[in-house]
């Protein structure tokens, strides 16, 4: 008897959620994800639980497929191909958005949250969804963050434990003002390159060295064209997961909030998986012959100084008002 009741309240659960899923608006859609790292990195591992999250609460309708390694573009190609509604979703980095909406460089300031806890915060609290908020206008949705991680030195000529170990070293930087000036002042030669044209740059030593975070530097081989690795952390790097504005007013409200539930817990999924991996990669890169240098505090603080004038021109640039939020809120976290 006990078993005829279970497996009647088991159907009845299955009817309910069926039910549910049907009776929501859901129409068939293929949605094309397209993102710049490998399948097999924590930005492709998310896209990868995105899109089975959307399936299981559209019951199969929604089907967004991921495009790895860049194959539907750069960062700013695909941007703009979202804008054109010629795509419908993408992750990439904030730091890529500056030539759209402008604010965005203030993520790329150096040494600005100490930790994943403040960046979480911030990111995910109104000064996080403020500055999304500001993509609707040009064509985008701003979603979620994701993790892209505290960045990392690496570079094929000597280690770098101080600021002038950088001296005339070609350094590929993302596609962003505060990059180029802070490499510039700290004595490198800034390259800025798209991240789809990073290996070859390293490979063929058109570039010397290049920073990411450790993930990024174990999922695209850098470890094969590096020899050397700082532990720097001298910026915090989110990812943002964006969609077609154009694609996304056509979609109904049921459509919408699967998209934004979805969205949600990949953000959670990415960034236990992203803290969980990190944890590994510096023995990893080890494993893979990396030399890798702690740099002391101290010598962080002399970069600190070093960077202000690339701070100073971002807020003299019309950055003033958002770099003075972006600190309050920090400074709320930090209490
Ligand atoms: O699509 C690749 C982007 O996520 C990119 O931002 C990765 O941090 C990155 C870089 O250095 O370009």
């Amino acid at each position: 008897m006990k078993k005829i009741i279970q497996s009647i309240a088991i159907a009845l659960a299955f009817t309910s959620v069926a039910g549910a899923v049907s009776a929501a608006d859901y129409k068939p859609r293929i949605i094309r994800f397209g993102y710049g790292l490998a399948e097999d990195s924590n930005q492709g591992r998310a896209v990868k639980f995105f899109s089975e999250d959307l399936a299981k609460r559209t019951g199969g309708k929604l089907k967004a497929k991921g495009f790895a390694s860049a194959s539907l573009g750069s960062d700013t190609q695909m941007q703009n191909a979202l804008i054109g509604g010629a795509q419908e979703m993408m992750v990439g980095s904030t730091a890529t958005l500056v030539g759209i909406v402008k604010d965005f460089g203030v993520y790329d300031l150096p040494f600005l949250f100490n930790n994943e806890k403040e960046a979480d915060a911030v990111l995910d609290g109104p000064f996080g969804q403020k500055l999304a908020a500001k993509l609707q206008e040009k064509g985008l949705v701003g979603l979620v963050y994701w993790e892209n991680g505290f960045r990392n030195l690496t570079n094929t000529k000597r280690p770098v434990t101080k600021m002038e170990d950088l001296q005339g070293i070609k350094l590929r930087v993302m596609q962003n003002p505060v990059y180029i000036d802070m490499f510039n002042s700290f004595g490198a030669n800034a390259v800025p390159l798209p991240f789809s044209e990073l290996f070859t740059a390293l490979e063929t030593k058109t570039v010397d060295g290049q920073e990411n975070p450790v993930n990024t530097i174990q999922s695209s081989k850098f470890y094969e064209v590096q020899k050397y690795l700082s532990l720097t952390k001298h910026v915090y790097s989110p990812w943002i997961v964006l969609a077609s504005k154009k694609w996304w007013d056509g979609l109904s409200a049921d459509e919408k909030k699967a998209l934004q539930d979805s969205a949600i817990a990949s953000r959670d999924f990415e960034r236990a998986d992203s803290r969980a991996a990190a944890l590994k990669a510096v023995d990893f890169l080890k494993s893979k012959g990396m030399q890798v240098s702690e740099v002391s505090d101290a010598e962080l603080a002399r970069m600190r100084e070093k960077a202000k004038p690339a701070i100073d021109k971002f807020v003299a640039e019309g950055g003033a008002e958002v770099v003075k939020e972006l600190q309050a809120e920090i400074a709320k976290v930090r209490k």
